[in-house]
């Protein structure tokens, strides 16, 4: 069994997710999603989610592609969760290309694009008007 594992927020859930989440679906035949904790994005991406954790959790969940929902507490867990959970492929947006490369090191590491016109910070900007 092929497994892959993404990293996120996810917060106020969109079309640009579940596309990101499908895709990384399509790699393998097991998807691990760790979703960053309240905590983690306060103190580490200084962003404010709308929905907690448990909240975000609960969605990412719901989405048919996703197959198990873990908590991302730090910056330097994924070595440890590629090893713990033995992971074939890491994958994020290529908003983070070359941000992971070390992770080569421990398994295949694929960026795929972002869907372009999405995104949380511009739905909060969008309701705002
Ligand atoms: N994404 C995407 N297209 C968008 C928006 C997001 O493909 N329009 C992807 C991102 O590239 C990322 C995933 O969806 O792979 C989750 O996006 P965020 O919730 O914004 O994740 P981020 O805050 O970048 O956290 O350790 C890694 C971090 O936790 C990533």
């Amino acid at each position: 069994m092929k497994k892959i594992i993404t990293y996120g927020t996810y917060d106020l859930l969109h079309y640009g997710h579940v596309n990101l989440l499908r895709r990384a679906k399509e790699l393998g035949d097991y998807l691990i999603v760790a979703i960053s904790t309240d905590d983690f994005n306060w103190n580490e991406k200084q962003k404010k989610c709308y929905f907690p954790y448990e909240d975000r959790k609960r969605l990412v969940e719901a989405v048919r592609y996703v197959d198990l929902v873990i908590p991302e507490k730090a910056w330097n867990q994924k070595v440890s969760d590629i090893k713990e959970f033995k992971v074939d492929t890491f994958v994020m947006g290529d908003d983070w290309e070359g941000k992971f490369d070390f992770l080569r090191e421990y398994c295949e590491v694929v960026y795929l694009p972002r869907t372009p016109e999405i995104s949380t910070t511009q739905i909060k900007k969008d309701l705002k008007e």
